[in-house]
């Protein structure tokens, strides 16, 4: 299905819980930079929750997967625009109750700064190895393994697995403040981080849990990224946290 972020397509998908009934609560699943909505681990986290009673709306972001836009002119600001689009997409439903917002790495950053905008329509939060350190690497002139002065930005980040990315991506992050849209979210929230990841220090998630007002960090240990050791125990924990918040309902 197509959900139109004003001019731009985003290609999303609606997945369901086997048991039918009149309401639903349901999360909004973002995926990480140059991620799409079908990578093998947001699949098994929309399956998980769909097991545990949660619709799940997921989404291409703008210039990733089949949604438009280009790669190369995307930023914090056009991934924070969809995720608002798409949560107030969900909030429109008139099978949807609650709404959680979970996301991966750059879409964990994204949902944590959305989390902050709508925090009294966010019911519960899932930063997946959140890239927050994002803002400060954009501010110190260290992104993706490259340096620049953060002063005097370049047109493009030097090529990064030959993907061309406007320096606008970084101008857009130099501005973000993690800690105050942090502040702003007192609804629970959990962190989910693989002790071993390469691209998001652990360091990141630790910061955050100890920071959010009603946080719990989940950590799966001797795990990368994109949890290409141990998906399950990742998904057991994001569904174990899920059952927790919505037992009783
Ligand atoms: C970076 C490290 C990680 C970065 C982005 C990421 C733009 C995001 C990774 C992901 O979303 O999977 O330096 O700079």
């Amino acid at each position: 299905m197509t959900i139109w972020d004003d001019g731009i397509q985003l290609d999303a998908e609606i997945t369901m819980p086997a048991e039918k009934k009149d309401k639903y609560p349901m999360v909004v699943l973002i995926h990480g930079f140059t991620g799409y909505k079908d990578e093998p681990h947001i699949l098994a986290l929309a399956r998980a929750f769909n097991e545990t009673g949660l619709a799940v709306l997921r989404a291409d972001m703008y210039g990733h997967g089949k949604s438009g836009g280009t790669f190369a002119n995307h930023n914090l600001f056009k991934w924070l625009n969809n995720a608002l689009t798409l949560i107030d997409y969900a909030r429109g439903l008139d099978y949807v109750s609650d709404i959680y917002l979970c996301g991966h790495s750059q879409g964990g950053l994204t949902v944590m700064l959305a989390a902050a905008m709508k925090h009294d329509v966010i019911k519960g939060l899932i930063p997946m190895s959140p890239a927050a350190m994002i803002p400060e690497g954009a501010r110190n002139g260290e992104l993706l393994g490259s340096t620049f002065d953060p002063e005097h930005v370049p047109d493009y980040i030097p090529d990064w697995n030959e993907h061309k990315l406007s320096g606008n991506y970084i101008r857009v992050a130099q501005t973000i403040n993690v800690e105050a849209a942090i502040d702003r979210y007192e609804g629970p929230v959990l962190l989910v981080h693989g002790s071993d990841d390469g691209a998001v220090p652990l360091q990141v998630s630790l910061d955050a849990a100890e920071r959010y007002k009603n946080a719990q960090l989940k950590i799966i240990p001797e795990d990368g990224h994109c949890y290409e050791k141990h998906l399950d125990q990742a998904v057991a924990a994001v569904k174990e946290w899920i059952i927790n918040q919505t037992s009783g309902i």
